[in-house]
C-alpha cells in the first residue's frame, strides 16, 4: 500500500509526536515497525471477504463503540485498491505455511491489512491490531479527544502450541455465566484457545442434565462453605447455582466465535459428592450424604456397578449433545480407595474385571468410559492420575498437573499432553510474599514463575515425543476465589504471562521485556476493569 500524500504530509508533521507503544501480548514471532502510523477517522472503512463475516463485526462493535465512527463495511473485491482508509481482513492461501491460527498483519499510512490462510488467523490478527490500538479502544463509550493511531508496523505470526489453555472451576463456588463471558473475552484477547470447563465436583454440580434433574436441583446447593482458612467452622450461607442447557450452548457458541474450544469437565468416580447426593443409589455406602461443604479430597466415591455406569454414558451423552469439542475431561483425581476396599460389591467387581487393586478398578472404569467416548467421537481427557493402574485408552489425553513427571510418562507413551504443574500453572496459589495478600489455598506461583514456565521437559527436548506436549494451561481452582473478582485478581497478569509460554517463540521470551509491554497492557485491563492484581515489582 503506498502512502498518499496527504498522510505522507502528516507523517511529517507528526515526526515530533512520540511514537505510540508497542506492546502486544502474547508477543508475535515477528514484529517490525515502519515509519508512520494509520489513523482510524469518520471514514474508515471495513472491508472483509466472505466467511469472515463474525471477525469483521465483533471488530466493528468494538470500534464503533469506542470510537464513535460508523466504520461501514464496504463489500466487494477486496483486492481493488479503492481509496477509501480501510481495515481490510483477508483470506490469502499463500500464507498456509504460517498454519490455520497464523497471521500477517500490515499497518501502514494507507491502511491496515490482516492476511491469514484460514479464519483462526483473521481473528488472532485482529487480537494484535486491538493491542496496537490506544487503551481507550477497550472502554465502552467513546472517549473524547483520543487520537486513534496505530503505529505502522508488519507482523508474521502463529502459535507455538495448540492448547493454550485457561481452567475454572465454578463447583467450589460458582460462577455467573456473565462472568464465564468476560473470562473467554479476556483469553481471545490473549490468544488463549482452549477453556477447561471444571463444571462438577464434590462442592457443587453445575450443569442441567435432562434426564437426572436432581443433579442440577439438588447437586448444585450447598447449605454452606468453610469459614476462611478454618477447617472446622462453616460460614452458614447456602451457596449454589447451575448453568442451564440454554446458558451452555449460549456459552460454547460465544466462545466459538473467538476460536475457543469449551472442554467440559465432568469428575468421576472421586469429587463426586454432589453426585451422591442427588442419586444416593450411585454410592458404595447407605451412610447419608449431602453436597460437602468442606474442601479436600472427600472419600465418598461413585460404585461401579453397571447402574452407575449407564448414568454416566447417559450424562455424557448429553455433555457431547451440548459440547462440539473434539474432547470430554473425567476427571480422575483423588479417588480414595477406602470405599472400594470396603465394599463387597466392589469387590466383587473387581474379580469380575481382572482388578488386582483400587487403581486397576479405576483404571478399568477409565476404560470403559474413554471407549465409550470414543463411541461417541470423543477423546478422554484426564488428570495424569489416568496413567495409574494400566493404560489409558488410546488416544487419551493427559493433564499433568502434580508436575510434568505425569506428562514425561505420558508423551513417552506416544499419549498427548497438556501440561498443568501446580509448581508454575496453579493460580489459585499465592502469587505474593506480601502483607495483604488475600487468603489463597497455599503455595507460591508469582509472575516471574509462570512465564518461566518450559511445557517440553528437557528430556523431551529434539525428541520425536515432544510433539505429544499439545500445550500447557493455567488453573483457577476457587475453594479460596469466592466471586469472579476474585477470580480476576489471581488470573491476571499471570495468564498473559501463560499465553506468552504457550504462542511465542521460546527463543524470544524474556522477563524484562515482558515487564515493559505489561505495563501499557494493565492500562488495557485498566479500560475493561479487569480487577487484576498489579504487579509490585512492574515498572
Ligand atoms: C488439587 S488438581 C485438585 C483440586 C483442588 C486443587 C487445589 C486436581 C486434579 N485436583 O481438586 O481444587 O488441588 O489447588
Amino acid at each position: 500500500m503506498a502512502a498518499p500524500l496527504a498522510a505522507a504530509v502528516l507523517l511529517v508533521s507528526q515526526a515530533a509526536l512520540p511514537a505510540p507503544p508497542v506492546a502486544v501480548v502474547p508477543r508475535p514471532a515477528r514484529i517490525e515497525r515502519a515509519e508512520g502510523s494509520f489513523v482510524l477517522g469518520p471514514t474508515t472503512c471495513l472491508r472483509a471477504d466472505a466467511g469472515l463475516r463474525r471477525s469483521a463485526e465483533l471488530l466493528q462493535e468494538e470500534l464503533r463503540r469506542a470510537t464513535g465512527f460508523p466504520f461501514p463495511f464496504v463489500e466487494g473485491n477486496p483486492n481493488d485498491a479503492s481509496s477509501a482508509p480501510a481495515i481490510r481482513l483477508r483470506i490469502d492461501r499463500s500464507l498456509s505455511s504460517l498454519g490455520s491460527e497464523g497471521y500477517r498483519l500490515t499497518v501502514d499510512p494507507a491502511g491496515v491489512e490482516v492476511a491469514s490462510s484460514a479464519p483462526p488467523g483473521i481473528f488472532y490478527g485482529v487480537q494484535t491490531l486491538r493491542q496496537l490500538l490506544p487503551p481507550e479502544l477497550f472502554r465502552r463509550t467513546a472517549t473524547p479527544g483520543v487520537r486513534w493511531e496505530i503505529p505502522a508496523v508488519r507482523v508474521e505470526d502463529s502459535p507455538r502450541f495448540s492448547w493454550r489453555g485457561s481452567h475454572l472451576d465454578v463447583s467450589r463456588h460458582f460462577m455467573p455465566k456473565r462472568a464465564v463471558l468476560d473470562h473467554l473475552d479476556l483469553m481471545a484477547l490473549h490468544k488463549l484457545n482452549v477453556f477447561h470447563w471444571h463444571l462438577t465436583d464434590d462442592q457443587g454440580w453445575r450443569l442441567q442434565i435432562r434426564k437426572y434433574p436432581r443433579l442440577a436441583e439438588v447437586g448444585a446447593f450447598r447449605c454452606e462453605s468453610p469459614l476462611g482458612s478454618d477447617r472446622e467452622k462453616g460460614d452458614g450461607a447456602r451457596h449454589g447455582g447451575f448453568y442451564t442447557q440454554d446458558d451452555v450452548r449460549e456459552v460454547v457458541r460465544y466462545a466459538a466465535e473467538r476460536f475457543i474450544t469449551v472442554v467440559p469437565e465432568i469428575e468421576m468416580p472421586g469429587h463426586a459428592q454432589a453426585i451422591l447426593a442427588a442419586y444416593p443409589e450411585l454410592g458404595n455406602t447407605t451412610a447419608p450424604v449431602e453436597v460437602w461443604t468442606r474442601w479436600g479430597i472427600s472419600e465418598r466415591v461413585l460404585n461401579v456397578d453397571e447402574r452407575t455406569i449407564a448414568f454416566l454414558t447417559d450424562v455424557l451423552d448429553e455433555v457431547v449433545d451440548l459440547f462440539p469439542a473434539p474432547y470430554v475431561h473425567v476427571g480422575g483425581d483423588e479417588v480414595p480407595p477406602v470405599e472400594w476396599e470396603a465394599s463387597p460389591a466392589a469387590r466383587a467387581r473387581m474379580r469380575e474385571v481382572g482388578a488386582r487393586s483400587a487403581e486397576e478398578l479405576h483404571s478399568w472404569l477409565n476404560r470403559r468410559i474413554g471407549a465409550f467416548l470414543a463411541s461417541r467421537g470423543r477423546r478422554l481427557v484426564g488428570w495424569d492420575e489416568v496413567l495409574e493402574g494400566g493404560p489409558p485408552v488410546p488416544g487419551s489425553v493427559v493433564m499433568s498437573w502434580r508436575g510434568t513427571k505425569g506428562g514425561l510418562e505420558a508423551a513417552r507413551a506416544g499419549h498427548d499432553v497438556v501440561m498443568a504443574p501446580t509448581t508454575h500453572t496453579y493460580f489459585d496459589y499465592y502469587q505474593s510474599k506480601e502483607p495483604g495478600e488475600p487468603l489463597a489455598i497455599g503455595g507460591f506461583v508469582p509472575l516471574e514463575k509462570v512465564y518461566a514456565f518450559e511445557p517440553v521437559p528437557p528430556e523431551l527436548e529434539g525428541m520425536e515425543s515432544a510433539s505429544c506436549v499439545l500445550g500447557a494451561q493455567g488453573q483457577l481452582w476457587t475453594e479460596y476465589l469466592p466471586t469472579p473478582e476474585h477470580v480476576q485478581y489471581m488470573a491476571w497478569p499471570r495468564l498473559a504471562a501463560l499465553s506468552e509460554v504457550v504462542w511465542s517463540p521460546r527463543e524470544l521470551r524474556d522477563l524484562a521485556d515482558f515487564r515493559a509491554r505489561l505495563a501499557p497492557h494493565l492500562q488495557r485491563f485498566d479500560a475493561l476493569g479487569v480487577r487484576y492484581r498489579r504487579p509490585s515489582s512492574a515498572p
